[in-house]
């Protein structure tokens, strides 16, 4: 019996197992093939000349795509409500791809105070040597962006939650300013994932993602994700990948990434719940000053966040009574609660943003971005919750 669709109309965990994909026509095998080849043959060259020309379907290069590439693109595609996807070999691959494809010198962005240290550092180091020029603002107030959009604005670009402070941007109030200025929006979804908040739903042009984290899922690979619509997206391909950054993914990555999909749902669950238990322990100690977990009851943003969020994700930032000294201290002290950067991974994560993944901002920087000197910031892994609750228990009593 053959597999009736190849686009489910089912559940996200359904279309992250399933969409864009009928093993009837790979020999039954359940498991997409991995394509590892970096050209195409053609029958004649005719027939060469016209997929080059666009004129008939077909793969030329795998700088331009790859089959097991172009699955991924799609199913991704498919769970943000995108009409199509590009993969890349970072995160910040897809981020350099859409702008390197849209942007001249003469425009600006706007963006939010708080984002990623390397984004941070393109936007600010970057860009001005190309004459693009960013502002940043504070989003959370949508009425910000009104008063500073000006006919040079292009694109609003934004973190939600934001790293790695978990500060919440009201994605469709943003993009219905934007939109009624003229300018496109770019969320990076990387700490919530299509799972948890799907922006293009709620009005955003386009979707980036470091599919490092959470889509992979496995800390053991580096790739990045843009999704928009087709006419777009067939630029970003062709010009931004292709001809400027040729950051292209690997498609042994895109089958990693393949492979992780088909537990995301199930791992941002556990991640969520472990993360709360976390966020609750952390709350009610007496040696932390403050936690930022969109789940608590006493998160600043909880309206929006509930509203936004279909579940709080696995994201932490936190302060210790005494500051980065004490902080320090605790992170030192830590034996199962891995000392790294990065996150989405089955292991949980801790690092301090000032001095690792935030160190391209300026001290001074950091205050006026909303990034306190002692924040830690924690990536909820899927362990037993007990076994973290335990760890940080006696890490903490070193503050
Ligand atoms: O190029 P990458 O795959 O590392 O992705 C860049 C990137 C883009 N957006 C967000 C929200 C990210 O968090 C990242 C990477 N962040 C890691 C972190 O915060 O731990 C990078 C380790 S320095």
């Amino acid at each position: 019996m053959s597999k009736p669709s190849n686009n489910p109309p089912e559940g996200l965990a359904t279309r992250a197992i399933h969409f864009g994909y009928n093993p009837h026509d790979e020999h039954g095998a359940l498991t997409p093939p991995l394509h590892l080849t970096s050209t195409y043959a053609f029958e004649t060259t005719e027939a060469a000349g016209e997929v080059f020309a666009g004129e008939r379907e077909g793969f030329v290069y795998s700088r331009v795509g790859n089959p097991t590439s172009d699955l991924l693109e799609r199913r991704i595609a498919n769970l943000e409500g995108g009409e199509a996807a590009l993969a890349t070999s970072s995160g910040m691959g897809a981020i350099t791809a859409l702008f390197w494809t849209f942007l001249e010198a003469g425009d600006e962005i706007i963006t939010d105070l708080t984002l990623y240290g390397c984004t941070f550092s393109l936007f600010g180091h970057g860009f001005p040597r190309f004459g693009i020029k960013v502002t940043h603002i504070d989003m959370t107030d949508p009425a910000n962006l009104e008063a500073a959009i000006n006919d040079k604005t292009k694109f609003v670009y934004f973190e939600t939650p934001a790293n790695p402070n978990m500060r919440i941007i009201d994605i469709a109030a943003v993009s219905k300013i934007a939109h009624a200025n003229g300018v496109q929006v770019i969320v990076d979804n990387t700490y919530a994932t299509p799972i948890i908040t799907r922006p293009i739903e709620l009005g955003a042009d386009f979707v980036v993602h470091s599919a490092t984290k959470y889509l992979g899922g496995h800390g053991d690979l580096l790739a990045g994700i843009v999704v928009g619509r087709l006419e777009e997206m067939i630029e970003v391909r062709t010009v931004g990948v292709k001809d400027m950054t040729g950051a292209v993914i690997s498609p042994f990555n895109s089958m990693l990434i393949l492979r992780g999909l088909k537990t995301l749902e199930l791992r941002m669950e556990r991640h969520s719940q472990n993360a709360l238990k976390i966020a609750q322990m952390l709350e009610a100690h007496e040696a932390v000053e403050w936690v930022n977990y969109p789940g608590l009851d006493s998160f600043a943003q909880r309206d929006l966040a509930t509203r936004q969020m279909a579940m709080f994700g696995g994201m932490i930032a936190f302060e210790v009574k005494g500051g980065f000294e004490a902080g320090k201290a605790v992170m030192n002290a830590l034996n199962l609660i891995t000392r790294a950067v990065s996150l989405g991974d089955a292991e949980t994560l801790i690092q301090h943003p000032a001095s690792m993944t935030h160190v391209t901002y300026a001290p001074e920087e950091r205050e006026a971005h909303g990034i306190s000197e002692g924040l830690i910031r924690i990536s909820a892994g899927l362990e037993n919750v007990d076994d973290i609750l335990a760890d940080l228990a006696q890490a903490l009593q070193k503050a």
